[in-house]
């Protein structure tokens, strides 16, 4: 892993990045999960916004993350993961390269009312070979894809692991980050066979 000790004393700190495209739940999750006060960079969504962010199917957004999340995570006495949350709005892309240097793995959070706005996440992690998982945050009403389906729609290869998730709930979000960890260890061990 990213950092490995010697001893049994000191867990192995794992960065994860929590992606996916305007407004699927990124800074909820992080909230859900982290054993810190999470740093969040909300702002409220301003006027100006209409028309340069495209807001369709999320009218009642009231903020936005302008810069990134983080939050800790020690999901046992051998890991603890530090997550960012990256910003979903288009215009703040440029961060996504900063926040992606060290990153082990990544979450890409789907809404299922709009699987569309989380193409561009999966794009970036395949291109840059960083592993990822799909989660599908369960927006209450939002039509229930099986996972089949959202791994069609996102073009995404039959290794990739498709979980559900309520990025609001604590053992929903950290169970996403255990099958991530799960996931990585797999990886890797397969890539050093
Ligand atoms: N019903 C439901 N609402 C959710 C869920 N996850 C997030 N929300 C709500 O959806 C809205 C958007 O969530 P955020 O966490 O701000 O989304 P984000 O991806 O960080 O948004 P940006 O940073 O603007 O891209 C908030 O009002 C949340 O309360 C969920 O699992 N179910
Ligand atoms: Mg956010």
């Amino acid at each position: 892993m990213a950092y490995e000790n010697d001893s049994d004393l000191f867990p192995t700190a794992v960065k994860v990045l929590v992606a996916g495209g305007f407004g699927v739940g990124k800074t909820t999750f992080i909230g859900s999960v982290s054993e810190i006060e999470p740093l969040s960079t909300e702002e409220l969504i301003t006027a100006a916004s209409i028309g340069t962010d495209n807001l369709a199917g999320v009218e009642n957004k009231a903020t936005t993350t302008v810069a990134f999340d983080f939050g800790r995570l020690t999901l046992d006495p051998r890991y603890v993961l530090y997550l960012f949350g990256t910003p979903g709005q288009d215009r703040f892309w440029f961060m996504w390269d900063e926040l992606s240097t060290g990153a082990l793995g990544a979450v890409i959070l789907v809404d299922p009312r709009r699987l569309e706005t989380s193409f561009e996440a999966v794009d970036f992690f395949e291109r840059r070979g960083i592993h990822f998982l799909i989660a599908i945050n369960e927006f209450d009403g939002a039509f229930r894809y099986d996972s089949e389906e959202v791994r069609a729609a996102l073009k995404i290869g039959p290794h990739v692991p498709v979980v559900l998730c309520d990025a609001r709930g604590d053992r929903s979000a950290t169970s996403v980050l255990v099958s991530l960890v799960q996931y990585l260890l797999t990886a890797m061990s397969s890539h050093s066979a």
